[in-house]
């Protein structure tokens, strides 16, 4: 614990190395999911991926924004993300040399909100430091996993038969655990016949702030199939409802939507709202907040684990090297990239072994060569400042 913080506070204090970004490259392409995806919010069959690369040296680093084309999950669309890297936060990367991930995170600051869209640059300039140390990214973060347990996460279904089949499915595939997206109507009876079929699999839900105090008595039932977490359960900034429910409930509450950064988990964990926590990396605003947070749940002996955004295999890779840290004790929503789309954007794609663990890579960077023809072949829009 020890010899992390002291690997991860170095990315924060100002390195000998200033990195000069002479480019930054942004870029929307369109991906087809193997499959539709159903959540409390609706159904979607493609992903619009927003990438970001920044050059240097002749390096380039690359990250994802994981925001979606509609704003149910979160405020953010690929839309707004586009706008405020283009016009604010891009240009605030190339006013001058970064000394550190933390002089990123303080130009940021200034700007509000819109955490999805700074997580994409911060990933970026993580993945190129990474490589110009010449180290792995989950190296450089202060990772101790070569390999990290990893679950899926299902969709809801077009009825209890197709559910039962993909459960068995990504079992036999060796997944460490099930999570499935519940909403009312799709719940109580569901988790019922899961959990019949398999009484001893490590079986969470997922909500996505479908319910609300009217439904506790509801939600309680869910208490008899010993579940891992029921994720987000209530609205996406209610910390005290969700302190009440926690509070009623013997199942653990893990919060996704609601932990935006460091300070809303200090408070989550402090009013009780919550024993697990989700990080996902753009949700919180990206590296800076995602190892703070691990940081303080760590110390503090709060699981957490890493949640995913249907991110292409870039999005994934950095999900990998974050998974990797000593903090991360639950199996993530990292899953094949062949659980996702025909073909993923790297090579090679992101494999689940059949004991349900994912390689952490040692090559420099993100560990894993970027399918630049394949991106440019599906690429909707590009842009590139300086212009
Ligand atoms: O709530 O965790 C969520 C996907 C998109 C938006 C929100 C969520 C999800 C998932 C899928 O559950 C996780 C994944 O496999 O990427
Ligand atoms: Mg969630």
């Amino acid at each position: 614990m020890q010899a992390h913080r002291e690997i991860a506070s170095r990315l924060f204090e100002p390195g000998s190395e200033q990195t000069t970004i002479k480019t930054i490259e942004m870029r929307t392409v369109r991906l087809r999911l193997t499959e539709p995806f159903e959540t409390s919010f609706g159904a979607i069959d493609s992903r619009l991926i927003f990438l970001v690369s920044v050059e240097a040296g002749g390096l380039t680093g690359w990250g994802e924004v994981v925001a979606a084309e509609e704003p149910r999950y979160s405020y953010e669309t690929v839309g707004t993300a586009w706008h405020v890297i283009r016009d604010y936060l891009a240009p605030a990367m190339l006013a001058k040399p970064l000394a550190s991930l933390a002089d990123i995170s303080t130009r940021f600051d200034s700007f509000r909100g819109h955490n999805m869209a700074k997580a994409g640059l911060e990933l970026a300039y993580m993945d190129l430091l990474a490589q110009i140390r010449g180290q792995a990214l989950s190296q450089l973060i202060g990772g101790v996993r070569e390999r990290i347990a990893v679950g899926v996460s299902l969709g809801i279904q077009p009825n209890l038969d197709r559910l039962l089949e993909r459960v068995d499915k990504y079992l036999s595939l060796g997944y460490q655990r099930i999570k499935l997206k519940i909403k009312p109507g799709w719940d109580i009876e569901v988790v019922h016949e899961v959990r019949r079929r398999y009484p001893n699999i490590l079986l969470s839900v997922d909500a996505n702030c479908a319910y609300t105090m009217a439904d506790q008595e509801h939600l309680q039932a869910l208490d008899e199939f010993g579940l891992l977490m029921i994720e987000q359960p209530l609205n996406h900034d209610d910390l005290i409802d969700h302190a009440k429910l926690q509070s009623r409930m013997n199942t653990p509450i893990c919060l996704d939507e609601s932990i935006t950064g460091v300070k809303r988990a200090e408070q989550a964990l402090e009013m009780g709202s919550c024993r697990i926590i989700n990080i996902k990396i753009g949700r919180v605003g990206g590296y800076s907040q995602a190892l703070a947070i691990h940081d303080l749940c760590y110390s503090r002996e709060v699981p957490v684990w890493c949640g995913g955004m249907l991110e292409s295999g870039i999005g994934r890779a950095h999900n990998i090297a974050l998974a990797s840290l000593p903090g991360f004790s639950l199996p993530g929503d990292i899953s094949a990239s062949s659980r996702y789309f025909a073909k993923d954007v790297i090579v090679p794609e992101v494999i689940v072994a059949t004991d349900g663990t994912v390689e952490v890579p040692r090559g420099p960077g993100l560990g894993f060569e970027i399918d630049l023809d394949y991106i440019s072949a599906h690429t909707v829009e590009r842009f590139e400042r300086p212009v």
